[in-house]
């Protein structure tokens, strides 16, 4: 079910808890900034996960709330993995899905990853 991303962080959210090691995720990359993961139902042939290590419900709660300095770590961030994943030369495809209409399932701002094959144009 989509997420209503008015509500209030909430710190049981799977990602929350990924990112305090209490489940399992398989990993990419991980600094002082975000952590970078495998989608669990991957939609391409590479489909990773990007967070920030904040607590932030959106890409809307993080743009409007995150320091500068968690902003620019988390999109660099993105940037390395992406390139640390060989996907810059072919191209690749980014998506954060916000709130109802979005699509948003996990309460946790996320982007992902999409690459590793032709994805075709997509405008909605
Ligand atoms: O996408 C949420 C995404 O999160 C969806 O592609 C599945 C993925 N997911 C859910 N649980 C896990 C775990 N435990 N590991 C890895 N990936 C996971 P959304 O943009 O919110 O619709």
């Amino acid at each position: 079910m989509p997420i209503d991303p008015t509500l209030a962080y909430d710190h049981s959210n799977i990602f929350a808890r990924i990112l305090r090691g209490e489940i399992p995720a398989k990993k990419v990359y991980e600094d002082d900034f975000a952590l970078a993961f495998h989608d669990i139902a991957p939609q391409a042939p590479v489909h990773v996960l990007v967070i920030p290590k904040g607590a932030y419900v959106s890409w809307d709660d993080f743009s409007a709330h995150a320091p500068a300095e968690e902003i620019a770590g988390f999109i660099r961030a993105v940037g390395h993995v992406a390139r640390e994943q060989g996907l810059v030369a072919p191209g690749y495809r980014l998506l954060a899905n916000v709130g109802m209409d979005g699509g948003q399932e996990v309460p946790h701002l996320h982007v992902h990853l999409f690459g590793g094959k032709p994805l075709g144009r997509m405008i909605a």
